[in-house]
């Protein structure tokens, strides 16, 4: 039975109505509160945000914006949009937001269409060494139907910059090939980014400068890492990840022109009417975000990464450029075992209920179905109110079923070892986000 209060009311009604989905909700309710979640995506909504989503705002259709709708009816979408607009602007320090992509890949879609012609070149990272699909994917529309061109990270071991951005690499890619938009953001890079180096390199080649700040979002909210903004053009970011929100995507900027071009390729040209109800939970996200307590949640957060940073590599693990400055981290599996790889170490863990994903560590060898390596992040973990002992409990379980090879009598032990921690940290016990009490 899930501790999350909204799950057990709405399971209330569903377990008449439809008892097939009530019972696989009521499951994955269990699976979430006994089991610690270290996908460095993922994070626990409150149930406030959890509970706005669930409400009557999903029925409505609101294509447009606040103010200039193509639907009668829309007078209190129109304040709440217009509230979460408001609050993304004050929480990120910028002239304009718009709330309405569905996703971070939407946005960046739309970001696409509102700036480049099909054939276009930009430029993003490898994107094998942390970028995302819609960073130049061959299989994705950003690969498919715009030129995508590619900067690399410090690969030489004896470089004390060893794989973080090669700035001067940058440069030298966005000099060669004169992209129109050089894109900076990652989603498995754990250092912090230099904003302002990147917007000298787009100056010199004459490019917008855009940052995905999909997964740092809530370290920038909360002033836990620089912020994109006075040096981004564009700025866009999911927020349902460090930021703690809805599942949904946001666009921000301080330039009128460039906000008015996005607007117009979110909607009509990439997405049509706006899940008002994502919609209203992001407005409550923001508004959680803004308050003390979201910036001692994200401390924590960075804290709780080094924690583990630290406690790994103590138990014989290689942390990919030596350590983090945000919230995730890429385990190097190797000088643990030649043989290990990323898809059986997220399985055996997985087996244990210390949920993670594979992940490719810079120039792994190995194909993204196998790696050499896991993604770790903390953002959910430090939700739930777990600290520094508790990181170093993880590592040790995490060394304990790797080095047995996820051997049964192990992982059957440590599952109810992590249950029993679980326990003592329900995810939802008063209401709030164990973190978000103070
Ligand atoms: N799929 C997300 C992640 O896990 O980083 C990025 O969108």
């Amino acid at each position: 039975m899930s501790s999350d209060p909204i799950t057990s009311d709405v399971l209330a009604l569903l377990r008449d109505a439809d008892p097939e989905i009530a019972n696989l909700i009521e499951k994955e309710g269990e699976r979430q509160d006994t089991t610690i979640e270290l996908i460095a995506s993922e994070n626990h909504a409150s149930p406030a945000v959890m509970h706005a989503m669930g409400t009557c705002l999903t029925n409505k259709y609101a294509e447009g914006y606040p103010g200039a709708r193509y639907y009668g009816g829309c007078v209190w979408h129109d304040q709440i949009e217009t509230i979460a607009i408001d609050r993304a602007r004050s929480l990120f320090g910028c002239a304009f937001a718009n709330v309405q992509p569905h996703s971070g890949a939407q946005a960046n879609a739309a970001l696409f269409l509102a700036l480049l012609q099909p054939g276009d070149t930009f430029a993003s990272l490898e994107l094998s060494d942390g970028g995302h699909l819609s960073h130049g994917l061959k299989v994705n529309m950003s690969g498919k139907w715009f030129n995508p061109v590619h900067y690399p990270l410090h690969y030489d071991t004896a470089h004390p910059d060893f794989e973080r951005i090669d700035y001067d690499a940058v440069e030298r890619v966005c000099m060669a090939h004169k992209p129109k938009l050089l894109m900076c953001g990652y989603s498995a890079y754990p250092r912090e980014i230099d904003f302002k180096r990147f917007r000298e390199i787009a100056d010199k080649c004459g490019a917008i400068l855009h940052a995905d700040i999909a997964h740092i979002a809530g370290l920038v909210a909360a002033g836990e890492h620089p912020s994109p903004f006075p040096h981004c053009h564009v700025v866009t970011t999911t927020t349902h990840k460090t930021l703690r929100g809805p599942r949904g995507g946001l666009f921000l900027t301080n330039d009128e022109d460039l906000a008015k071009k996005f607007n117009r390729a979110l909607f009509p040209g990439t997405q049509g009417g706006p899940l008002m109800h994502v919609i209203g939970a992001k407005a409550v996200a923001f508004g959680e975000a803004l308050k003390p307590e979201f910036k001692r949640y994200q401390q924590q957060v960075k804290v709780n990464a080094k924690a583990l940073a630290s406690a790994l590599t103590e138990r014989g693990f290689r942390i990919s450029s030596g350590g983090t400055d945000n919230h995730l981290m890429l385990v190097d599996l190797r000088p643990k075992s030649a043989e290990l790889t990323g898809a059986d170490a997220e399985r055996w863990m997985e087996n244990a209920g210390i949920i993670c994903n594979k992940n490719g560590v810079p120039q792994d060898p190995r194909p993204p179905k196998q790696t050499s390596g896991v993604r770790l992040g903390t953002p959910a973990a430090t939700t739930r109110g777990f600290r520094e002992p508790e990181m170093a409990r993880i590592a040790d379980w995490i060394e304990q079923v790797l080095t047995s090879a996820g051997a049964a009598s192990v992982t059957g032990r440590v599952r109810e070892e992590v249950r029993e921690l679980c326990g003592r940290y329900p995810i939802w016990s008063t209401g709030e986000p164990a973190a978000a009490r103070g």
